[in-house]
């Protein structure tokens, strides 16, 4: 009852923080990028994940000044690694589609750009499939214009959303994440794995990335590297850690 006036206060007070889950490649073993995920530590809940509140930030309006804080934090944080010499990694910013319908998001992004100085190309945003068939006209212009600065375009929790493949090729996608309920039962239905290898074979003769979410185990990675995946992302590199953590992955060291 009282948690979303504590949402309204949580940006101001500074309760939120990014932690961030790598992406590998399969081939050369390196880091690509990193997601960032949000995390409010909550003065008397302590930390909430994203499920806690999201939801409410979207229905209350908040949603803006969340997400505002999390592109901006991400990308200072990608500048930080940039100017320390890391080896490049994009950060990626999930995009809820209630912020993309009602806020220029365009704009935004820009004006963060500018502000942190980061390079383009080292970011990129996450949409969901369901939010790229909301209002197709706009969400394709938008897309198409962060695409032309730069910026990589990724859909996530791919084969949850509608089943129309048709609207893919109208949009600039560089990226397809496949969800992880596909990985998780891929080992043991053979329906789940025929689905994998769909998605791994569209992708690739639409000439786009191709990343398997929540991969734990290295039987999954195998199957996957065999069926020709690009990256994975999953527990089986690592959880979602704080930023000094994630750096790790890709400093030179070892
Ligand atoms: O690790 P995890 O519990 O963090 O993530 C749960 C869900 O919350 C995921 O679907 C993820 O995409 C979403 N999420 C995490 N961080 C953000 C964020 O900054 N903005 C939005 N809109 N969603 C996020
Ligand atoms: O919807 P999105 O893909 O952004 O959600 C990311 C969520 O998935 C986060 O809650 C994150 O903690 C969770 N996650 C990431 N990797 C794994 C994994 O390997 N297994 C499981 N069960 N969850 C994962
Ligand atoms: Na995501
Ligand atoms: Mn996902």
């Amino acid at each position: 009852v009282t948690l979303l006036a504590d949402l309204r206060q949580a940006v101001e007070l500074g309760q939120f923080v990014l932690h961030y889950q790598p992406k590998v490649d399969l081939l050369t073993g390196k880091v690509t990028s990193v997601e960032s995920l949000v995390r409010w530590m909550h003065p008397r809940l302590g930390m909430l994940a994203p499920d806690k509140f999201i939801r409410l930030a979207e229905e209350s309006g908040m949603i803006a000044e969340l997400t505002a804080w999390v592109l901006r934090t991400a990308c200072l944080q990608a500048k930080a690694w940039q100017d320390a010499n890391l080896a490049p990694v994009r950060v990626a910013v999930n995009l809820s589609p209630f912020h993309f319908q009602r806020q220029d998001v365009k704009q935004s992004v820009c004006a963060v750009l500018e502000a942190t100085g980061l390079d383009p190309t080292l970011l990129e945003i996450e949409i969901t499939e369901s939010a790229l068939m909301q209002n197709d006209e706009y969400t394709c212009r938008v897309l198409r214009e962060l695409r032309e600065m730069g910026i990589t375009i990724s859909v996530d929790d791919f084969g949850t959303g509608y089943s129309s493949l048709s609207y893919l090729h109208r949009f600039p996608i560089n990226t397809l994440k496949i969800d992880r309920t596909f990985i998780l039962n891929m080992m043991k239905s053979s329906e789940d794995q025929a689905i994998v290898t769909a998605i791994i074979a569209m992708a690739k003769s639409l000439k786009m990335q191709i990343v398997a979410e929540g991969v734990e185990s290295v039987d999954q990675l195998e199957a996957l590297k065999d069926q020709g995946c690009h990256e994975i992302q999953g527990f089986l590199v690592s959880r979602p850690v704080n930023a000094e953590r994630v750096a790790r992955f890709f400093t030179d060291e070892d």
